[in-house]
C-alpha cells in the first residue's frame, strides 16, 4: 500500500476522535538529524554499544566517558531542528479535544516544535540531577570536575535520563498507562518497540479497545497487531494525515507542515 497513502477509515476516525494518544520514538526525530538509538553511533563513539553507556554501571565504571557521551549528543540536538512530523504533533494537539504525547525521546524537540502536553518518560538530555541524592539540580560552580560535582553534596552530577536498570518515574508511567487505556486512537510512531515498559503501551491501548496505528520504515515486533500500519518516514506520512484531516478545514499554509 502506498504510505502516502492514508486510509480513509483512519481518516474519518482521526476526524472525530476526541481522546488521541501518541508514543514516540527516536525515529521521529530521525529526519531532524539526531541519530536513532539503533543507528551506529558515529565518530569517536562509533565502539560504544548506547545500551551499556546509558546505565548507572557505565557511570560508576567511568563517570567522565558518559558524562563527554551525553554532551555529545546534547550538541548534536542543539545543532537540530524540529521537522515537520514534530510539527504535525503540535497541529492534532490543537485539532484534538485531548492528545497525550508520550516520547521515549529525550532530545526536547517535541517541546521546541510547541507541543504542550508532553510526557518525557525517559527524562531529558538538557536536565542533571545529583548521583547519590537523586535530585534535580539547577545550577553548580564552574570547576575542572568531569562530571561537575552536586553543590549540595559533592557527589557527581548525572544526566536527568532514565538509565536501563532504572525504574521510569511513576508519575509519568502512571499518566502514560491513563491515556493508553482512555485513547480511542493511539499512535506509535518512530519506535523500535523493544525497550519495556513503554513498548508495553500499544498493547494496553489494543487491549482497551482503542485503534492503534504504526507509523514506521521498518517493521516492528508490535506490527503483526495493530489496526494501520503506515510504512514510512514520520515526517513525510504525519504532515500528509493533518492535511488530509483537516487540510480544508484549517487552509494548511498557515501551520509549519
Ligand atoms: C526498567 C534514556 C525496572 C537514556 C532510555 C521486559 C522485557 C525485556 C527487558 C526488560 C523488561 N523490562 C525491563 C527490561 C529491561 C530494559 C529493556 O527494556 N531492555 C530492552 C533493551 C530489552 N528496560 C529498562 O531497563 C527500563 N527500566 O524496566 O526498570 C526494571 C529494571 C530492571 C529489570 C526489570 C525491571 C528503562 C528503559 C529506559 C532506558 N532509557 N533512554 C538515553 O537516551 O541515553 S531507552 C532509549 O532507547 C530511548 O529512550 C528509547 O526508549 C530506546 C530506543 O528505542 P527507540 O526510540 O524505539 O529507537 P530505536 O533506535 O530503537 O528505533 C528507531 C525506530 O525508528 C526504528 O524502528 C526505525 O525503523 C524507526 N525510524 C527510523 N527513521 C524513521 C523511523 N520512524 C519514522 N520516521 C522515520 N523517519
Amino acid at each position: 500500500m502506498n504510505p502516502l497513502l492514508i486510509p480513509t477509515d483512519l481518516v474519518t476516525r482521526l476526524r472525530t476522535a476526541r481522546r488521541v494518544a501518541v508514543l514516540t520514538g527516536a525515529g521521529i526525530s530521525a529526519e531532524s538529524g539526531v541519530p536513532t538509538f539503533r543507528e551506529a553511533q558515529t565518530g569517536l563513539w562509533a565502539r560504544y554499544n548506547p545500551e551499556e553507556l546509558a546505565t548507572p554501571e557505565a557511570f560508576r565504571r567511568n563517570p567522565r566517558l558518559v558524562w563527554e557521551w551525553y554532551a555529545w549528543r546534547q550538541e548534536r540536538v542543539r545543532q537540530a531542528e524540529p521537522n515537520a512530523g514534530h510539527y504535525a504533533l503540535v497541529e492534532m494537539e490543537r485539532r484534538i479535544a485531548e492528545v497525550a504525547l508520550i516520547t521515549q525521546n529525550v532530545d526536547g524537540l517535541h517541546r521546541r516544535a510547541g507541543s504542550q502536553q508532553v510526557v518525557e518518560l525517559h527524562g531529558n538530555l538538557f536536565r542533571v540531577k545529583c548521583f547519590a541524592e537523586d535530585r534535580p539540580v539547577e545550577n553548580w560552580p564552574e570547576s575542572a570536575n568531569i562530571p561537575p560535582r552536586c553543590p549540595h553534596c559533592g557527589s557527581l552530577l548525572r544526566p536527568d535520563v532514565v538509565w536501563f536498570g532504572e525504574s521510569l518515574a511513576a508519575s509519568a508511567l502512571r499518566v502514560a498507562e491513563q491515556a493508553a487505556v482512555t485513547a480511542e486512537i493511539f499512535f506509535s510512531i518512530g519506535t523500535s518497540a523493544l525497550v519495556y515498559p513503554a513498548a508495553n503501551l500499544p498493547f494496553t491501548a489494543l487491549a482497551a479497545g482503542a485503534t492503534v496505528v504504526e507509523i514506521n520504515p521498518q517493521p516492528t515486533p508490535l506490527s503483526p497487531q495493530v489496526t494501520f500500519s503506515l510504512n514510512g518516514p514520520a515526517g513525510v506520512i504525519l504532515p500528509r494525515l493533518v492535511e488530509q484531516v483537516w487540510g480544508d478545514a484549517v487552509g494548511i499554509s498557515e501551520c509549519r507542515l
